[in-house]
């Protein structure tokens, strides 16, 4: 297989220092090269170009969007890039930054499938729109906007509208859902596995029915978007929003490997990992071996 790893060093969506260092970091480990030993070719494509804006500005043109202008400007560029790479049959391998890349990258996926379903691994929904959001921080909200729900500069990056059928969105891990998330997942009758019942079900039991529904469906691509944060808080110190109670290691492998050997993952987010908050590289390092352990089964 071909990937593309394409670098996006933000953390606008986030509002906190930290997950701009992600893709430097991955590659002072050597991303590359690691995901090469499994029989890939990979291509690193660089970084997304990410504007400077002082903290100062961040609330210019929306009271509750924060570098409202700047993230979209990115993710516009984001999704042409993982348009690119998925018409030239290659894997893009998003590495963020904070959550707010999702928004390119589901919008760029978007336009190269008509069929296709997300997995998002995550403690939080990210359903969030300016209205709910209690932070104002857009890597809250790229789910609820690829599905068409908020603000219209957020829904209408790349082409205007809806980027993915709310019947094909699996929610993996939440246990930090804020009041507006569950409302709208009530409404919406959203697929959503809490880590409570991940642990209490078992990984593989979850796993095997999101494979079943997605094959009922006759999805023909998915895309992983992966936040650190679905891990639990005791083995993640490297990620902003951190939350207990969450899926331990090993079944987040086996999860990873579940969908890896399906071939139905066609791109993949990872994101979330942030760099000033981690301590003696230890979730850098898990990010490498997971990142490792998942392309090894492709
Ligand atoms: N729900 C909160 C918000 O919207 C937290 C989101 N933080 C995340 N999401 N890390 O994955 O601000
Ligand atoms: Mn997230
Ligand atoms: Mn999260
Ligand atoms: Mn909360």
């Amino acid at each position: 297989m071909d990937i593309n790893i394409i670098g996006v060093p933000i953390y606008y969506g986030a509002d906190k220092r930290g997950p701009e260092y992600g893709p430097e970091k991955l590659r002072e480990k050597k991303v590359a090269s690691i995901l090469s030993k499994h029989n890939h070719q990979v291509y690193d494509f660089g970084n997304i170009y990410v504007p400077e804006v002082k903290p100062y500005n961040k609330f210019y043109s929306h009271g509750n969007l924060k570098y409202l202008e700047s993230i979209v400007e990115v993710n516009r560029n984001l999704a042409h890039s993982v348009y690119s790479s998925l018409k030239a049959e290659s894997f893009p391998l998003v590495i963020g930054g904070d959550h707010s890349i999702a928004l390119g990258s589901i919008s760029g996926v978007s336009r190269a499938y008509n069929n296709f379903a997300v997995i998002w691994m995550d403690a939080h929904g990210d359903i969030n729109t300016h209205d709910t959001s209690e932070s104002g921080n857009i890597h809250g909200m790229p789910l609820a906007k690829a599905m068409n729900v908020g603000y219209e500069d957020l829904t209408n990056i790349y082409f205007e509208g809806q980027k993915v059928n709310p019947e094909n969105v699996f929610i993996l891990g939440a246990r930090d859902l804020d009041d507006g998330e569950v409302q709208l997942i009530k409404e919406m009758d959203l697929n959503v596995y809490s880590a409570d019942e991940i642990n209490e079900k078992g990984i593989h039991i979850v796993i095997q029915q999101v494979m079943d529904r997605l094959k009922s469906k006759n999805i023909e691509a998915v895309h992983l978007s992966f936040d650190l944060d679905f891990i639990d808080a005791k083995y993640v110190p490297g990620t902003g929003t951190p939350v207990s109670l969450g899926v331990n290691i090993e079944d987040t492998k086996t999860a990873l490997k579940m969908l890896a050997e399906s071939q139905l993952i066609k791109s993949m987010d990872f994101v979330e990992l942030n760099v000033l908050l981690d301590k003696n590289d230890v979730t850098a390092d898990l990010a490498i071996h997971l990142l490792d352990w998942t392309f090894k089964h492709m």
